[in-house]
């Protein structure tokens, strides 16, 4: 990474001495090194220690600041963080870029190498994860007084290698040279209750919960900087720790496991982040985490509100509890629980208080992602959350058939009844929240005629959509330095504080000489990219290739099967008339797939496999090559989406809720290619449909296919098709185990449930239209600035500007 940040009134570059001497200061006292002894490590840490420093005056005042004003705060509940890196970001966030190159240097450290030995905080698992990252910088940015809940994972996503072509999963360690960012607040804790029975209880009435086992959760805070430094956020994790960790007297009589045992129990629930992108596992362990880190950060704001405001009845006024996704959903039942029970409110005014505080952000609806806990697990682990639910259920229903006396109370329930009695998290979050979200207009819309049709139609304007955002400063001027430069001088300098002057660029659109540089970056941002891959895969990449990306979870509703399928279908065309004019392409995947989830990881060893084929090939070499980078993370993506040309965002149409990924590729000028989901059409309404490539069926066609078993017609009717099913289920990927991919042909052949042979034949025309616009380079780049240029709007800034407006009802500066 050698390319210069954008050197603006933010950085000034001027203390490289005072930062120097507090590099060596933190070097010595801190870290009880010397420069002679001190490693890379080492020296990463001072540096970030000395950058500390300044971010926590920042921090400081902007917590004064929003105590003396008492203003109104957002908390953000989120089972994931996903923030990647943290030095460059902040460095550059606050304006020290250059200045703390200058000081490294004086001291014989180079920066671009310490910054990439920084370990990702991956305490995430993929879109969900990253949203929240990005919404937590926006606030710190537009100055929206938040706070972020979560877990202080010890093993954040797994890490994942490939042997064989398959995926591996090993445990990862984020911690193990600490983490410089965090302080641990030990008087900020909780206790945590778990089991027991509840006594003195009447219906509606308050109760008492005697729980059977409690655990501490300890707070752990991370400041978040804003772009220019213009305030901070807090992230504040919690970890547990058993209230005993050492049984003594076992220790002593010889049980040396046995004394540890409620310790090992209880530092279980914040020992790994859950390797799972949709389908909810139905461990009792994840159902521990949601309750302790909801209850532990209720427990929190709580104590803070009614310290700063004295009584529990003022929390609508000045607190947001955003609930990411349904994982913290029982923040419903346990706020109703500290309201009703221990600040004696009573019922009907508890559940408006709690109505008018909360507020609930859908990321799906796949039915088999939708969470729900069985009634008797919760009864064990929640007795008092238990009673609570099905006393907010049984006011509700009674609500709804005063109303509606033919409504379907069996669909508007809290109980599912159909698979075992179970608790719909959704239903409660729904029901509890004054809000619901969607995250892009198609999504929103979607949800308001399936999965909570029943519950719309008694609350007709409750769901909302916000249209998910990216922050701009990781993902263009961060990733992307050099386009940033350009930006600037087009655009104007402001574009650092106002992105939407990014649509200037577009003026620019047909002036050869910015088309030129801008392929010119591109070509740069390759180039690094490869090295990348030449170091991870052994595979050297052509640069002058055009570089295809598909990173993401690896999910079959994705369809990288369907881009791999048409990968092998290029190939054959290639070799069969190989005097054709073929525009030469590298196929970049990247990403991972949920460890108990085989059919995706079949598909990640396709992939590999037919790499192992293709790069092979002295044919085709020069015009195909396919690579899976393996590991994908946050810092993976900061390299591939500036070096992408195309971004294929191919999911089946109705499935992917947005989808950000693909903001993030279009930003940095790549062309999608993509299906009518998720934010892709919000993409091509903004950029313009002659500047992305559009194929597929609607979500409507989709939903009206799904029960047709017409799929050997639809093979029938592409000979491609029908050559690349033969040939993978035949094993021609796979010699020496031929029947690899057996069971992932034949089950498509079955069942082609997300459209991956339907879609097929228009996927592969499209493609071929984009061959077409790359043999073009004057409209390649015509298009790319377009994409740039329209873009802008999805700043996650413009996000959480609409959230404070129409969710949170805050005022925030424009
Ligand atoms: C639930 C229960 C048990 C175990 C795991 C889970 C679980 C974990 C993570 C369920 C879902 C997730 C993550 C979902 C997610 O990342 N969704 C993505 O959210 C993005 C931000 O809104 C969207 O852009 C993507 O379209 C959506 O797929």
């Amino acid at each position: 990474m050698t390319a210069s940040r954008p050197r603006s009134a933010a950085d000034p570059g001027g203390d490289t001495a005072v930062l120097k001497q507090e590099i060596l200061r933190k070097l010595t006292y801190s870290i009880g090194k010397t420069p002679a002894t001190a490693g890379d490590h080492d020296w990463l840490t001072a540096a970030i220690l000395a950058l500390r420093d300044r971010i926590i005056d920042t921090w400081q005042q902007t917590t004064i600041d929003s105590y003396r004003t008492g203003r109104k705060r957002v908390y953000y509940l989120s089972l994931e963080f996903l923030i990647g890196r943290s030095f460059a970001n902040a460095l550059s966030n606050f304006g020290l870029t250059g200045a703390m190159r200058g000081a490294l240097a004086e001291l014989g450290v180079d920066l671009e190498a310490i910054e990439t030995i920084e370990p990702d905080a991956a305490l995430g698992n993929g879109g969900l994860g990253r949203l929240a990252a990005c919404y937590l910088e926006s606030m710190a940015t537009i100055g929206v007084p938040c706070r972020g809940y979560g877990i202080r994972y010890d093993h954040g996503l797994f890490k994942q290698f490939i042997a064989g072509g398959q995926q591996m999963e090993a445990p990862e360690e984020w911690l193990t040279f600490r983490n410089p960012w965090e302080l641990e607040r030990p008087e900020n804790t909780y206790q945590i209750g778990f089991g027991g029975a509840v006594v003195d209880t009447t219906p509606f009435g308050r109760a008492t919960w005697a729980p059977s086992e409690s655990v501490f959760a300890v707070a752990y805070d991370t400041p978040i900087i804003g772009w220019r430094s213009a305030g901070a956020v807090t992230l504040r994790l919690w970890r547990a720790r058993a209230e005993n960790p050492l049984q003594l007297k076992a220790f002593n009589e010889g049980d040396h496991l046995g004394a540890h045992a409620e310790r090992n129990r209880a530092e279980a629930i914040s020992s790994v982040l859950y390797p799972n992108d949709s389908t909810p596992a139905g461990q009792e362990l994840r159902l521990r985490q949601e309750y302790f880190f909801t209850a532990a950060s209720l427990q929190d704001l709580v104590r803070r509100h009614i310290q700063q405001f004295g009584n529990v009845r003022s929390l609508p006024e000045k607190a947001s509890i955003q609930l990411n996704d349904t994982h913290p959903a029982l923040a419903v039942a346990e706020l109703m629980r500290i309201v009703v029970d221990d600040h004696a409110v009573d019922w009907s005014e508890a559940w408006s208080l709690v109505n008018a505080t909360i507020s609930y952000t859908n990321h799906t609806l796949l039915p088999e992602a939708l969470e729900t806990w069985p009634v008797s697990l919760m009864e064990r682990l929640l007795p008092r959350h238990m009673q609570i639910i099905f006393a907010i259920n049984a006011r509700f229903l009674e609500r709804a058939l005063a109303e509606t006396p033919t409504a379907d109370l069996s669909r508007l329930s809290l109980i599912d009844e159909h698979h075992g009695r179970r608790v719909r998290m959704a239903h409660l979050a729904f029901l509890g929240s004054h809000t619901v979200n969607g995250v892009s207009e198609l999504h929103s819309s979607l949800m308001r005629t399936t999965v909570f049709e029943p519950l719309h139609r008694i609350f007709p304007t409750r769901i909302r959509n916000v249209t998910n955002g990216i922050t701009p400063r990781r993902w263009l001027f961060g990733a992307n330095a050099a386009l940033a430069e350009l930006l600037a001088e087009t655009c104007g300098s402001e574009i650092f504080d106002d992105i939407g002057v990014i649509d200037r660029f577009a003026r620019c659109c047909g002036d050869a000489a910015v088309q030129q540089r801008v392929a010119a970056i591109r070509l740069a941002n390759k180039e690094r990219l490869a090295d990348y891959i030449r170091r991870e895969t052994g595979i050297a990449v052509n640069v002058r290739a055009m570089f295809d990306a598909q990173i993401k979870r690896v999910h079959e509703y994705k369809r990288q099967l369907m881009n791999i399928i048409e990968t092998i279908a290029l190939y054959d065309a290639m070799r069969a008339e190989p005097y054709l004019d073929w525009q030469p392409r590298v196929k970049i995947f990247a990403g991972k797939a949920a460890s108990n989830y085989l059919t995706a990881k079949r598909v990640i060893n396709l992939i590999n496999d037919v790499a192992a084929v293709v790069n092979n090939d002295a044919m085709t070499r020069d015009r195909l090559q396919v690579v899976f980078i393996p590991n994908y993370n946050v810092s993976v993506a900061e390299l591939v989406i500036p070096a992408a040309d195309l971004s294929e965002q191919i999911s089946t149409a109705g499935m992917e809720a947005s989808g950000t990924g693909n903001m993030k590729f279009a930003l940095n000028g790549a062309l999608t290619i993509g299906t009518l989901d998720g934010a892709n059409l919000e993409i091509r309404e903004r950029v313009g449909e002659d500047n992305i490539v559009i194929f597929g069926m609607t979500a409507d066609e989709v939903e009206a296919a799904r029960g047709r078993s017409d799929t050997e017609a639809v093979i029938g009717r592409s000979p491609y098709l029908s050559d690349v099913l033969e040939a993978v289920s035949q094993g021609a990927f796979s010699p020496g185990d031929p029947g690899r991919y057996a069971d992932l042909v034949r089950d498509l052949r079955h069942n082609d449930w997300f459209m991956t042979l339907r879609d097929f034949e228009t996927y592969r025309q499209a493609q071929r239209r984009v061959d077409a616009l790359w043999a073009d380079p004057g409209a390649w780049w015509r298009r790319s600035i377009l994409n740039t240029a329209g873009c802008g709007w999805f700043s996650s800034d413009r996000a959480i500007r609409q959230y404070a407006a129409d969710i949170w009802h805050m005022p925030v500066e424009t």
